[in-house]
């Protein structure tokens, strides 16, 4: 895989992941609502952060009920694999 230096977006671990989907669920209901996936990607700059988180659900959310389910491994398993695709940055725990 090519490296861009120091733009590398970070993945980190499953336990980082997890850690930042729950940032990411900003009023704890453990559910990624489209929203709060567009506000990520709009504070991250990226383009049409509707558009893609619209597409992140379509990806991801499996039972289609409209949101991601943090309770649900595939969902969340989806979800990592578009972040990572997207190059989302997710932040790293320091060990
Ligand atoms: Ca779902």
């Amino acid at each position: 895989m090519a490296m861009h230096g120091v733009l590398a977006p970070t993945i980190g671990n499953e336990a980082d992941f997890m850690k930042w989907l729950k940032s990411v669920d900003t009023n704890n209901d453990g559910h990624i609502s489209k929203e709060e996936l567009q506000k990520v990607l709009k504070g991250q700059k990226f383009w049409f952060p509707g558009l893609r988180a619209g597409r992140a659900l379509g990806r991801a959310d499996l039972n289609h009920n409209g949101v991601i389910d943090i309770g649900l491994k595939d969902e969340v398993a989806k979800l990592k694999e578009y972040a990572k695709f997207l190059g989302i940055n997710i932040p790293r725990s320091q060990e």
